[in-house]
């Protein structure tokens, strides 16, 4: 018995903060301007591709952490996003997303691993990522990985747009 509130598609864009997060949901939706200030105590939602995206900074807020499970229990992709030129986190980084992969709300979501600010002098690539975030130890998940730089234009929007749609 469907209705439309359960058909409807909801999506998590996450990782730790200032990754990029925002940057990359505003500049999705075409019409949402970016906002750089750092967002604290709220989780904007923005719709695009027809899935309503939750934007959830994980750093430092374990307190919360219950509740923001219920938030993003229902989500059917999950958009993981970390720094390129950040090597220092990436212990955290590789924390927060394997406590991702072990979450049962999550169990039968999509990943699509973001590596972002690829516009750095130095910066590592997505390639990097998978070796250094072990990601073939999650084979058994439904992820994938691509490089972008959310402050340019390039392909990236249409890269999203086929991880939604496939
Ligand atoms: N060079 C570069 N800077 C970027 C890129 N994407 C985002 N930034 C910058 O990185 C900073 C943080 O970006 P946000 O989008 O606010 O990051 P966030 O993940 O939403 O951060 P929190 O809300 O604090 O969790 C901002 O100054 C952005 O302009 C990128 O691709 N390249
Ligand atoms: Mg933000």
């Amino acid at each position: 018995m469907g209705n439309y509130a359960s058909e409807e598609k909801h999506g998590l864009v996450t990782g730790l903060d200032g990754a990029g997060k925002t940057t990359l949901l505003c500049r999705l939706a075409e019409d949402t301007p970016v906002s750089e200030i750092p967002t604290i105590g709220s989780f904007p939602v923005t719709n695009c591709y027809g899935v309503k995206w939750l934007d959830i900074d994980l750093g430092g807020q374990e307190k919360y952490r219950n509740y923001m499970r219920t938030l993003w229990s229902n989500s059917h992709y999950v958009i993981f996003v970390a720094d390129l030129s950040n090597r220092d986190n990436l212990p955290t980084v590789k924390y927060e997303l394997n406590r991702l992969f072990e979450d049962d709300v999550l169990k039968d979501s999509k990943f699509l691993i973001v590596g972002n600010k690829s516009d750095m002098e130095g910066c590592m690539t997505g390639i990097d990522l998978i070796d250094k975030l072990d990601l073939h130890e999650h084979a058994h998940r439904n992820w994938e990985i691509m490089e972008c730089s959310a402050t340019r234009d390039c392909d990236w929007r249409q890269r999203i747009a086929e991880f939604v749609l496939a």
